[in-house]
């Protein structure tokens, strides 16, 4: 019922900005609608995943387990494991895009996208976008932030965590991914994974979200683009995107700058919803964010690299990230 009331409230909403346009005209909304209209768009066209497309199709892709060492944060050997999506048609001498996809608290390798016995609608999403044509084939990696499980790890760990596993990120876990399955990385020295970041992504939902302001803070050298959902950038503090908003937008822009990046070389978009309990913690940052010369905002990949998707009545669920994450998807990277 909820749903239902969300997509009438979408599409009334749609309809209400179509009928603006000057023409009189229903055009979609993310159209530049006439040559005299020299504005940039600023509206993301956002659509529920239809019923249809949460079911299996036929031969879709496969989801599989991949094993790697690392390390915790006291230099204890760990044996983890990740899921991989591999797209259907997968052949080793193609390339392709990758993204690494990040669980939220009490979370772990398969709570998004299931097991092969047991996959969720977000893996069946994913199939149809790609059989569709609507998605190029890619490779989705589902790791874990905790060490050993959710267990037992109280909260104020979980941010240590998701700031520990960029070293686990960078060191093994995309190393074992990439030597594994075909990617633009020709190699997986740290020459040829900064080489292949504008086909690389990282996105997460809620302490995933967490995770992935780390990533853009600490390896931007390997990751172009960024999804950050339902979470803010807890960096300098917990829920630091409500209670430091311009320190953490500046502490992001400095990242940038302490990377030796620039504007031009990476597109965040981050998402929430208006119920989301992260609404309120993630806003104001994206709004610091906003006031900061680094930050372009808008769609145009081309000349911003910031943008901020507020679903009306959407909340802190996994089933919401699985919306977003079909939404998005096809905006990033380079046909
Ligand atoms: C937020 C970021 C992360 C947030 C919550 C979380 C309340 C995580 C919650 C959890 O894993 O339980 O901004 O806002």
């Amino acid at each position: 019922m909820k749903n239902y009331i969300t997509y009438l409230v979408l599409l009334t909403a749609l309809i209400f900005t179509s009928c603006k346009t000057s023409d009189g005209s229903s055009e979609a909304i993310t159209e530049n609608t006439s040559e005299e209209n020299e504005e940039v768009n600023t509206e993301f066209q956002f659509n529920r995943i239809p019923e249809a497309e949460k079911t299996a199709i036929e031969n879709g892709g496969t989801l599989q387990l991949l094993s790697y060492t690392t390390e915790d944060a006291a230099g204890n050997k760990l044996e983890k494991e990740a899921y991989v999506y591999v797209p259907a048609s997968y052949g080793d001498s193609e390339k392709y895009d990758i993204a690494y996809v990040m669980h939220g608290g009490g979370g772990d390798n398969s709570i998004l996208i299931g097991t092969p016995e047991n996959p969720t609608s977000l893996k069946n999403a994913i199939d149809h976008q790609i059989e569709n044509g609507d998605l190029e084939p890619m490779l989705l990696v589902f790791p874990s932030f905790y060490p050993n499980g959710p267990d037992g790890v109280e909260m104020d760990q979980v941010g240590d965590l998701t700031h520990q596993f960029q070293t686990e990120l960078k060191n093994d876990l995309i190393p074992a991914v990439e030597s594994t399955y075909s990617t633009y990385a020709n190699s997986t020295s740290a020459t040829d994974l900064t080489a292949s970041r504008d086909h690389r992504l990282f996105t997460g939902f809620s302490m995933g979200s967490v995770t992935t302001w780390y990533a853009f803070a600490e390896n931007l050298n390997y990751f172009k683009y960024f999804a950050p959902v339902s979470g803010d950038c807890w960096a300098l503090q917990m829920m630091g995107g409500a209670r430091q908003p311009d320190e953490t937008a500046k502490y992001l822009a400095d990242a940038v700058e302490q990377q030796n990046y620039s504007a031009e070389d990476f597109y965040v978009f981050a998402v929430t919803g208006t119920e989301d309990i992260a609404y309120e913690n993630l806003s104001p940052q994206i709004a610091s964010m906003r006031n900061l010369e680094v930050f372009n905002y808008g769609l145009e990949r081309e000349e911003n690299n910031l943008y901020y998707l507020e679903i009306e009545d959407a909340v802190h669920t996994n089933e919401w990230y699985f919306e977003y994450v079909y939404n998005i998807l096809p905006f990033f990277f380079d046909k």
